[in-house]
């Protein structure tokens, strides 16, 4: 007795604490399309759980005590019933995920911005990969950074992925978006950041003893600031590159250093066509 009014209780706390917790604003439309499928799946989930937790609960209480069980009698209508019943909860996590799926800042592709695509007049960002660092490049502002990645508030970006080494992986958990790098290879993620802040960029795919110092922070500027910041990094050279912190850090493939080991990394890996 005392065990099912335990569990009863949980069941009423989890069910208050999902209704009443207001989720943090998403920090991308990426994010929030993620987010959004989460709650519909969590809606869906949840009262199921509730639904089978508290028949076993009932189904310990009432019958604890039964010496003389017998087997259960067949009952078409009920397992025709619970058969269709989670036949129409599969199509509904199926239906649900598949638009999100579908989503063009989710998947590049449906917004033809894949494999060297045309993206029209939206913003891009060539971010070349290393062991073990990133570069970031404007293509339309002739701009080139390292260890910090600049964008605008409230706009399409469409970054194109390529990596002068091995298989690294382009990853912001704040914004949604996670995408892998292959050599000889250019692939696409694509994103619109909606709150400002510095995020944190990891490369999720295991490649080399200096996998873990693959990080970069995303900060994001309101439109104004962002001009601003475009304009400074022109006023100081077009390919302002700024070394990582670590020595080791920053020794591009070419064993150059940073500042001009990048720039030259760049120049020496041709964009597929
Ligand atoms: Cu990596």
């Amino acid at each position: 007795m005392r065990l099912s009014r335990a569990l009863s209780w949980l069941c009423v706390l989890t069910l208050g604490v999902v209704v009443f917790s207001t989720p943090a604003a998403a920090q991308s439309v990426n994010r929030a399309a993620i987010d959004e499928l989460n709650e519909q799946l969590l809606y869906v989930a949840l009262p199921l759980t509730l639904f089978v937790e508290l028949m076993l609960v009932y189904a310990i209480y009432r019958f604890h005590n039964n010496d003389d069980p017998r087997p259960t009698i067949d009952d078409p209508a009920l397992e025709v019933t619970w058969t269709a019943a989670t036949g129409a909860i599969l199509v509904f996590v199926g239906v649900s995920g598949f638009f999100v799926l579908a989503n063009p800042y989710i998947s590049p592709a449906a917004a033809g911005a894949s494999d060297g695509g045309d993206v029209g007049d939206e913003m891009e960002v060539d971010v070349l990969t290393y062991q073990w660092g990133y570069e970031f490049s404007y293509p339309d502002s002739n701009v080139t950074t390292s260890e910090t990645l600049y964008l605008p508030k409230d706009t399409d970006v469409t970054f194109r992925l390529r990596s002068s080494d091995v298989i690294h992986s382009f990853y912001i958990p704040d914004f949604g978006v996670k995408q892998d790098i292959f050599p000889s290879q250019e692939t696409v993620a694509r994103t619109q950041p909606t709150e400002t802040g510095t995020y944190r960029l990891y490369c999720a795919e295991l490649c080399g003893s200096g996998h873990s110092r693959m990080q970069a922070d995303v900060v994001v500027l309101n439109q104004s600031e962002y001009d601003d910041w475009l304009d400074e990094q022109r006023g100081t050279g077009a390919n302002n590159t700024t070394a990582p912190d670590g020595a080791d850090n920053t020794t591009s493939p070419d064993g150059a250093n940073a500042t001009d080991g990048a720039n030259a990394t760049a120049a020496s890996v041709a964009r597929p066509a």
